[in-house]
């Protein structure tokens, strides 16, 4: 039997560009009613475009962008709203800097597409509100606390900002799967200098397919914003605590290592307190291993603080201070970085 083949409608483009003219479209339309004509829908027509094309231009865009940020300054793991706020601030304080902002999902945003109980009105204690201003997203002010009408208006300003920095590369699609880790040749301590990445349909089947290896990105500091426990939430805390645990040799016996594993624990989100809850995420938004700073409701799972639920005033400030605190951390990680393994390369 022959295969089935695709019927090819008949070729009707004439690619003929001379009818088109600048603003073909025109929205500015003022017609009444019955009349309106955005554009000349008979003559119409999009310029030719071979599909090759739009294969190039995406994969070779792509592809030198992995090459670019294979050597990145820093990595941000998780878009939600507070890694999406930390990337605001490192991009606009850092233009030098290449912030390479992966995140596990298709869309970035996390939890921050509806508010509390997937309804839409988003609270946002002052003085966060200081930030909506800055990002120009609308609010209600009601004295203590402002409201945006909608959670997604919120996120997907935030989203288009942070887009629009030309140091900042947006994977998504793409999740931590692991860190590159490095022995300090003075205090023997670990260091985490890079993360080990993949698509995420590829981490989605680790456990029904043979071995898909990874990819790597170096970099010299890490904010981790991954969001509390789930499926792909609170990673880099759950990772960092296996890190940790003391390795055994072929006896049973303990190996001596710097790095210990009271240096890094868990201590688990407790239950719902807005105004504790808040204020000890921002305090705890800090580097909590070498290499690796903290933000959002990650650092309850570090921390042990309570949850805050459906407010994000907390989210906002605790991404700024762990941009501040990634800032703080830099040189000295850059530092250490350049010791190992001849250095670190900007070849591209
Ligand atoms: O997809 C995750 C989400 O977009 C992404 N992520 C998690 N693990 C990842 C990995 N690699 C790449 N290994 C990963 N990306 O991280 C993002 C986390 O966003 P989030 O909105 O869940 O976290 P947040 O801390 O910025 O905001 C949390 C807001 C709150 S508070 C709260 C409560 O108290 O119950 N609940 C939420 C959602």
């Amino acid at each position: 039997m022959t295969p089935p083949t695709m019927l090819q409608t008949a070729q009707v483009d004439t690619f003929d560009l001379s009818p088109m003219k600048k603003n073909i479209i025109n929205l500015s339309s003022n017609a009444s009613n019955g009349d309106v004509k955005f554009a000349d829908w008979d003559k119409f027509d999009f310029t030719p475009i071979r599909e090759s094309t739009v294969s190039r231009a995406m994969t070779r865009r792509y592809f030198q962008d992995m090459d670019t940020y294979a050597e990145s300054d820093i990595v941000i793991i998780g878009a939600g709203s507070s890694g999406l706020t930390a990337a605001y601030v490192l991009g606009k304080a850092r233009p030098d800097l290449k912030i390479a902002l992966i995140e596990s999902n298709i869309c970035c945003g996390g939890g921050s597409w509806v508010s509390g109980q997937l309804l839409s009105a988003q609270v946002f204690r002052k003085p966060s509100h200081e930030f909506l201003d800055e990002i120009n997203v609308e609010y209600e002010d009601e004295g203590d606390y402002v409201v945006v009408k909608h959670a997604a208006l919120f996120i997907s300003t935030l989203i288009s900002k942070v887009l629009q920095f030309p140091n900042i590369k947006l994977f998504n699609a793409t999740t931590v799967e692991d860190f590159i880790t490095r022995r300090d040749e003075v205090t023997g301590e670990i260091r985490v200098t890079g993360v080990v990445t993949n698509f995420t349909l590829v981490t989605m089947h680790h456990d029904d397919q043979s071995c898909m290896d990874p990819n790597t990105i170096n970099c010299d500091v890490v904010l981790s914003s991954s969001g509390h426990d789930g499926r792909f939430g609170a990673f880099s805390a759950k990772r960092l605590a296996e890190i940790v645990k003391p390795v055994k040799d072929f006896n049973g016996k303990e190996i001596p290592t710097a790095t210990k594993s009271s240096d890094f624990q868990l201590h688990n989100m407790r239950g719902l307190d807005m105004n504790l809850a808040e204020k000890n995420v921002v305090k705890g938004s800090q580097e909590w291993f070498p290499g690796v700073v903290f933000a959002g409701m990650e650092v309850a799972e570090i921390s042990g603080c309570n949850r805050m639920g459906p407010i994000f005033s907390g989210m906002i400030v605790s991404g700024i201070k762990a941009a501040e605190s990634v800032l703080n951390v830099y040189d000295k990680r850059r530092a250490q970085n350049e010791k190992c393994y001849g250095g670190r390369t900007h070849a591209t």
